[in-house]
Parts: C-alpha cells; structure tokens; sequence
C-alpha cells in the first residue's frame, strides 16, 4: 500500500540517458520528504494533485520522473528524455523548473543543478565562437582578455559613449561594453551610439594595430533586439550582448538561432532574485549551463574580489562547468558536454587593475576581465584607467608583482595608489 503512495520514488532505479536534477528540498510543515520529494517528481513530469483516470500506471512507468536518491535534503530526480521537446529551453524549463516552486509541499525549493543527456545537449547549438574562436578573433593566444563598460552606465550622449570607447580601447582594453540597461535611450540612440562607437573602433584598430570588440547591448521586446542585432552585423560590428534574465530564455535561443556572425555576451542582471538564497529558487550553476547550451560566446559569473556576491568556490565551479568538456570532481551533478564549445567566463563588478593578479591566479587565464569604474574612476582619466589594466596583465604575463611593476607604470601606480592591491 505504502508503494502505492510514493509512486515516484524508485531508490533502486539507476539512471541512463535521463536528465537529471538536483534539488534542495525543505518540505511543507507536517511533511516528510518523501512525500515532498515524490510531489516534486510528480508535479514536474506527468502527474498532478489526486489520481487522475487518463494516469495510467504504463506513463507513470514510461514517463514519469523517478526520485532516485534522498540524501538529507538532496534529493536526486531523472526525468525520461522523451518528457522534453528538443530545442525549446522555455518548455525543458517549465517542466522541471515550473510549477513546482510555488507548491504548498515545499517550504523551499532549490535547484541546484541539472545534468542534461546527450541528446537535449546536441539539439542545442551552444557558442558560436566559444573562448577559441574569440582569442582567434583578438589574435591573442594566452593572456587573459580585458575590457571595460562604459561609465556612467546611463547618462552619457552617444558621442561621450564613443569617445569613451575610444580612449578605453586606445589604452590597451580588448574589449568595451554598453552596461546592462543602455538600449535606446531619448538622450543616447542605439543607432547612432552604434556607428558612432563603430568607427572609433575602425580607427583604434588601424592606430594600434590591434583587434577589438565592441560588445553592443540589444536587450528589448525579442523582433526589435533581432533587428538591432542585425543592425550591428550591417554596420561592421562582432558582438552583441543579451541580458539573459530580463529578456528571458525563449529570447536568447532566438538570438543565438538567428543566422549572424556575432559573439553574443551574455549579461546575468537579475540572477540575484533567484540565485541567491541557499535554500531557494535556481543556483547560479544551473544558470550559467543553461547559458551554455543555448550559446553564450561570454557570461558573467563573478569576480569574487568586486562588489558582487560570488563565493570564490561556487564562481571557481561555474568558470570550470562552462569552459571545460569534462568535469572535476567537484561538481555537483555529472556533465558531459560533447561538442559544445567552451563558454569565456566574465568576472566583472568592482573590480581594477589592483584585483588582476590575484583574479588571475584564482581563475585562471581563460577569463575576460572587465572594469568599469575601475577603468573611469581612474585618477589620471579613462586611457590612464585603460592602461592600469593593460599594465596589471602584463605585470601578470611576465610574473612580475604589480607592486614592482608599478614603480616604473605610472597609470598602474594611479590605480594602485586610489584602490590598492591584493597579492
Ligand atoms: C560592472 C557592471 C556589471 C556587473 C554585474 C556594473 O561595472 O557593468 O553589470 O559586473 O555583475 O554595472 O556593475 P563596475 P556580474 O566595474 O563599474 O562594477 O558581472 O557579477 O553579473
Ligand atoms: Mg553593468
């Protein structure tokens, strides 16, 4: 009889080619995990809140979510793959991370991770270029890349923001970005914002002899953000940066299925509202996978040493998850990621050139660094803040202290003199 109530919890069952989710479940007053863990299972795949004639026990066995392992509060559930339209992350999404957290048999309910099988993986496109394919476009082999985002983030005209592009690049930075929410502002257009900052880039390439990318934001009602994309391939551009929460899931597989030629950066605001309760919502994890099979080229994950919030351990985890093909022991859940290009972490958020080195020796250098008032709060101006962060990288390359390298780099010794330096 007692099976007959937990008909989603199979402990024996043993996974194949199922998806899988680790949840973090604190069940309703008055109920055991198991029944929270089995209405979890059963709300997310086939079943609802009494039995229903059309249920039959052949769906349930066929289709139904299994609850495979309840560890204290972790509670494991694999999901048949044939539960899942291939290519629709809004509808994957709705499934195993819909209704279920708004259910009376959870108190919390947290996603911490999903692995996804093969064959959803492959039905994705994921990165277009992938940190191989942006390091090509740079030609830069090794060294981390950095970039700025224009400052203030609202307010400049557009010939400021090229201006400031200009001088950022002029200083040594690969890359300069428009901030999270400059679209097309009454005081600074899109349009002419773009082709302003365009041909500035075009002449700082020809001065210095170097490549860059201009990351332009196109963040707005789905036609409209495909239109402005389009507009960037036209006119010259190779990069475009969606806010991935705001716009939504169903957005930015549209823009990563649109057939264009540009790196898609992708912004994280407003991950926070879901992410960063231990005990509810989505893990940043889980996110940034997400990100990754849909096609982020770039993503946020942190910069631990900034102003954002990011566990050194949870944001050394999500650079490792995204940019590599196999993982450490350390992840949560199991993930193959087959073909699936490599995805550049971002580490952005109050960081400067006095956080570099040590940014570096905990991430890595398959990161792209990124300060904007780092960059513009720069005693000496915007190039100088430009170069404290060329000068930090090279300091880095060449295994120098920053400190040292300082004495003779007069901007890094700016920067370090008005934010200091960690070791
Ligand atoms: C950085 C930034 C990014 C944050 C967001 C900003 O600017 O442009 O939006 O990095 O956080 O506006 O804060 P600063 P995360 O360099 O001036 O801080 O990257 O963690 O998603
Ligand atoms: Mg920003």
């Amino acid at each position: 009889m007692k099976k007959e109530k937990y008909k989603f919890i199979d402990l024996n069952y043993r996974p194949k080619n199922d998806l899988i989710c680790l949840f973090r479940i604190s069940p309703a007053r008055g109920l055991s995990m198991k029944k929270a863990a089995n209405t979890v299972a059963l709300e997310s795949s086939v079943g609802t809140w009494d039995k229903i004639s059309g249920l039959s026990e052949r769906i349930i066995k066929e289709k139904g979510a299994k609850v495979f392992s309840i560890k204290k509060d972790q509670v494991k559930i694999a999901y048949p793959v044939e539960l899942f339209e291939l290519k629709n992350m809004p509808s994957i999404l709705s499934g195993i991370a819909g209704n279920v957290f708004g259910m009376k048999a959870v108190e919390n309910l947290r996603l911490e991770d999903i692995s996804f099988p093969k064959k959803i993986i492959k039905s994705f496109l994921g990165p277009r270029f992938g940190i191989k394919g942006i390091r090509k476009k740079l030609e830069i082999k090794k060294r981390p890349l950095i970039g700025t985002i224009v400052k203030p983030k609202l307010g400049l005209t557009s010939s400021q923001h090229a201006e400031y592009a200009y001088n950022s690049w002029k200083g040594g930075l690969d890359l300069v970005k428009s901030d999270e929410n400059l679209t097309n502002q009454t005081f600074n257009k899109f349009k002419d914002r773009f082709k302003k900052t365009i041909k500035k880039m075009e002449k700082v390439e020809k001065e210095t002899g170097e490549k860059k990318i201009y990351v332009e934001n196109v963040s707005a009602e789905t036609k409209e953000m495909i239109k402005r994309a389009r507009f960037i391939q036209d006119n010259g551009g190779n990069c475009a940066m969606i806010d991935i929460i705001t716009c939504g899931w169903a957005s930015f597989q549209t823009l990563r299925n649109e057939d264009l030629d540009l790196i898609i950066h992708a912004h994280r605001a407003g991950h926070g509202m879901f992410t960063e309760n231990p005990k509810h919502g989505m893990s940043m994890l889980t996110v940034a996978k997400i990100a990754r099979i849909i096609g982020a080229d770039n993503l946020h994950v942190g910069a631990i040493f900034g102003k954002m919030k990011g566990e050194k351990e949870d944001v050394i985890n999500i650079k490792d998850e995204i940019e590599k093909q196999f993982l450490s022991k350390k992840h949560i859940l199991n993930q193959k990621w087959y073909n699936v290009k490599p995805t550049f972490a971002v580490c952005s958020g109050g960081i400067h050139a006095g956080t570099i080195q040590k940014l570096v020796r905990v991430m890595g250098k398959d990161i792209i660094a990124q300060a904007g008032g780092g960059v513009s709060a720069h005693p000496l101006g915007v190039e100088a803040g430009a170069k404290s962060m060329r000068q930090a990288i090279d300091a880095v390359m060449k295994k120098i202290d920053l400190k040292e390298y300082a004495k003779t780099h007069k901007e890094l010794r700016g920067a370090i003199n008005r934010w200091g330096y960690l070791k």
